[in-house]
């Protein structure tokens, strides 16, 4: 006999709201059944845009916890909203999935991961990038073996795009690329290679439109003896560019890995004193709702989910439950104290 699908409240339905109740709806065995925004008229075009009927929509989270039975909400908000959502779920012990930066400080988030805990509530946080097909496939092969112990790795993404259209906000936060944007590479470097002993930074504003800095450039001391460049800019003008790709070289003792612009994924392995190429396209496959050139953020939002409800089923954690994304949160926070202060930071562990 089927399960009932599991019941979900998405709370936030801004601009990637979408993505994340599109993912849903391809999924099996869970439903959206209400939808929380503090903007009446944002939450009523959302809602008529995918067909939701008007009691299905609450402008107070609140009054959604108390009149809805639910499984798990899934929150899109932005993160000054996360603690009190996050403390509403806990009294209402309903599981949590969070966008991320999930926490405004380290304090922030230490206090809502024990607050789930202590309410015995599942913390996981949206964190998508390394569900990218290519980023997958990239973590997959050096897992498996292909050039032997890394030692040294770039993780880049430079960019001009407008990402200020559809996110105007970025305009005005005072801590622009690094903790929207960096805080994905620094959690896919740390998918690649471990914790962080010690991290520097260097950051710029290029744009003179913004407050925030554009800019960021960051060397991270893995305790696995991996040294990692992360780089990211929204400044960066090229005629072709890769938006929203992420770039990845890896140099490991018997061999290197090159995640290139336009998803080729190129393995050279030392083999009888020879070093042989491998290449292969590792694009995602676009959702039937794709809007380019999104479409692998968007297939990592299908990817993220699916694993979040198959880990469900095993009762295995999912990769980014809350502590570990702490640890993420942390290489975002001594990123920007590297940079103020111009020194070497050590960043905090759980
Ligand atoms: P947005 O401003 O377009 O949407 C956020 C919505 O949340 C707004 O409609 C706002 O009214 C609503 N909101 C604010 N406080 C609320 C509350 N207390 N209860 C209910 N609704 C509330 O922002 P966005 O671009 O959709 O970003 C939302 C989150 O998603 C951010 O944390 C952002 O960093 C993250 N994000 C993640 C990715 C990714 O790839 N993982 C991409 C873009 C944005
Ligand atoms: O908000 C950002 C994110 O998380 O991924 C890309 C983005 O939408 C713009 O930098």
């Amino acid at each position: 006999r089927s399960r009932a699908p599991l019941r979900g409240a998405l709370l936030g339905c801004g601009f990637f709201a979408e993505n994340q109740l599109h993912a849903w709806r391809e999924l099996e065995g869970v439903e959206i059944v209400a939808l929380c925004d503090l903007d009446a008229g944002r939450l009523e075009r959302f809602a008529a845009s995918f067909s939701f009927s008007p009691s299905a929509c609450y402008t107070e989270a609140e009054r959604l916890f108390e009149e809805v039975g639910l499984d798990f909400v899934d929150i899109a908000a932005p993160t000054s909203a996360h603690r009190s959502l996050i403390t509403l779920a806990c009294a209402h012990r309903v599981p949590v999935i969070c966008q991320k930066p999930f926490a405004t400080d380290l304090h922030d988030a230490r206090m809502m991961i024990e607050a789930c805990t202590r309410a015995g509530v599942s913390l996981t946080v949206h964190e998508n990038f390394r569900w990218q097909a290519a980023v997958r496939e990239t973590i997959d092969a050096l897992r498996d073996g292909a050039i032997g112990e890394p030692f040294f790795s770039r993780i880049s993404y430079r960019s001009g795009f407008d990402v200020f259209r559809a996110q105007p906000y970025l305009a005005s936060t005072k801590r622009f690329i690094i903790a929207d944007l960096g805080i994905h590479l620094l959690d896919i470097a740390r998918a690649l290679f471990g914790e962080v002993e010690r991290l520097g930074c260097q950051t710029r504003r290029v744009s003179a439109d913004i407050e925030g800095e554009d800019v960021a450039t960051m060397m991270l001391a893995h305790a696995s003896g991996v040294t990692s460049i992360v780089d990211c800019s929204y400044a960066t003008r090229q005629s072709e560019d890769p938006f929203p790709q992420t770039l990845i070289e890896i140099d490991g003792e018997r061999g290197s890995i090159r995640l290139l612009a336009g998803f080729r994924l190129q393995i050279d392995r030392l083999r009888d004193g020879r070093i042989e190429r491998t290449e292969r396209l590792v694009a995602p496959s676009a959702p039937s709702w794709s809007t380019p050139p999104w479409t692998p953020i968007q297939q990592s939002v299908v990817r993220f989910q699916a694993d979040w409800l198959a880990k469900l089923k095993t009762d295995d954690l999912p990769e980014t439950h809350g502590i570990d994304n702490f640890h993420t949160l942390a290489l975002v926070e001594a990123a920007y104290q590297a940079a103020e202060e111009r020194r070497i930071v050590i960043p905090q562990r759980w």
